[in-house]
């Protein structure tokens, strides 16, 4: 059995599960785990620190799948900003055809990934952005909710609200994500109008995802209060795991403090370095609060089938079943 929706269909993927874009961890053993699962995984394209080695990455996954997989490409302003064409021409090079895009506007990516026929999932965080990206031309659209690990935006409207909004204007298919992690949240995502959920932490916390096992073990025992949201005062705000340097980093802001007193503090380097070394508090690390809902470290196949086969169970069996109960007792 399988869940049909939308966005299985138009991107051509058996289960309405995706693992977006994720810095450091978005690599192939992870996304191939997942695509071999039924899935739908990006690579991280910035994760590679040239466009080069984002072309070997991509030729890894392949070795690893011949199921379809993507490849995020996440658009930050940035004073020194990467070589962002470069990396474009290494995806449609390399054959890829499905991308995720996120952040600022992605106009000039879509338009040159859309001559190439790849088709492109845009993620965002507010309806405005998911509607202007429909406007661009996208194929479908990934909405983040104020759960989220990473970029929440800076609106701060949960999912329960964010995606119906969105499903209420938007018109093609639609992912809902952050915060989700089990077929609870899938089966919610689908009632609230999405077709399908992206998950990043949940997949964080699998065999494939290529994390030190410590990190992984205290994201299982963190609950779902172990964020903190950092650079808020600078108005791009980051939904990390707590640990000592998000601390220190939030009680800094409220003294005032500015990027250039923290930016050692926030350094990606460190922020990497956790993920090597398994020190939870060497840096700065994305996780959201969907922590709280993770107790285990399944592969990617277990947990895509898990959550799938009981998404069934809940719409077939809890949902059905009050529908059935209301119908008896009206009878
Ligand atoms: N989203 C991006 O578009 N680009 C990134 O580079 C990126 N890095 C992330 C790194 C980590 C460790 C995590 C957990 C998330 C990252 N995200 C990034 C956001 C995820 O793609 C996804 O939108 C988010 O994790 C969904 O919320 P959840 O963690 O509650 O599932």
């Amino acid at each position: 059995m399988a869940l049909k929706t939308r966005f299985t269909e138009t991107f051509g993927v058996e289960h309405p599960v995706v693992q977006g874009g994720m810095q450091w961890v978005g690599r192939a053993e992870l996304v191939a785990g997942v695509a071999n699962a039924g899935g739908l995984g990006f690579i991280t394209a910035l994760t590679q620190p040239t466009p080069d080695d984002l072309r070997r990455e991509i030729d890894r996954c392949r070795k690893l799948t011949d199921k379809p997989f993507g490849v995020n490409l996440t658009i930050l302003p940035a004073i020194n900003p990467p070589p962002y064409a470069e990396y474009r021409q290494a995806i449609i090079d390399s054959g890829v055809k499905i991308v995720e895009t996120a952040g600022y506007k992605p106009q000039e990516h879509v338009d040159h990934f859309k001559e190439h026929g790849i088709k492109v999932l845009h993620k965002c965080t507010a309806v405005r952005h998911a509607l202007s990206a429909e406007r661009m031309g996208v194929d479908g659209i990934s909405i983040d909710g104020f759960e989220c690990a990473g970029h929440p935006g800076e609106d701060d409207v949960p999912g329960l609200i964010l995606i119906p909004a969105a499903a209420d204007k938007v018109k093609i298919p639609m992912i809902a994500s952050g915060g989700f992690g089990d077929a609870r949240g899938l089966v919610a995502a689908l009632a609230l109008g999405a077709d399908g959920i992206n998950m990043g932490t949940r997949f964080m916390c699998t065999v494939e995802s290529p994390i030190h096992q410590k990190i992984k073990e205290q994201i299982v025992a963190n609950d779902e209060r172990a964020t903190d949201l950092i650079f808020r005062t600078m108005h791009n705000t980051s939904r990390v795991a707590k640990n000592a340097v998000s601390q220190q980093v939030v009680a800094m802001e409220k003294e005032g403090a500015k990027f250039e007193d923290v930016r050692e503090l926030v350094a990606g380097s460190r922020g990497r370095s956790v993920y090597e070394i398994g020190d939870q508090d060497a840096g700065i690390w994305s996780a959201g609060m969907v922590q709280g809902l993770i107790h285990d470290i399944p592969t990617c196949a277990d947990l895509i089938t898990r959550i799938v086969r009981e998404a069934e169970e809940i719409i077939q069996g809890r949902l059905a079943g009050m529908v059935a109960k209301k119908a008896m007792a009206t009878a």
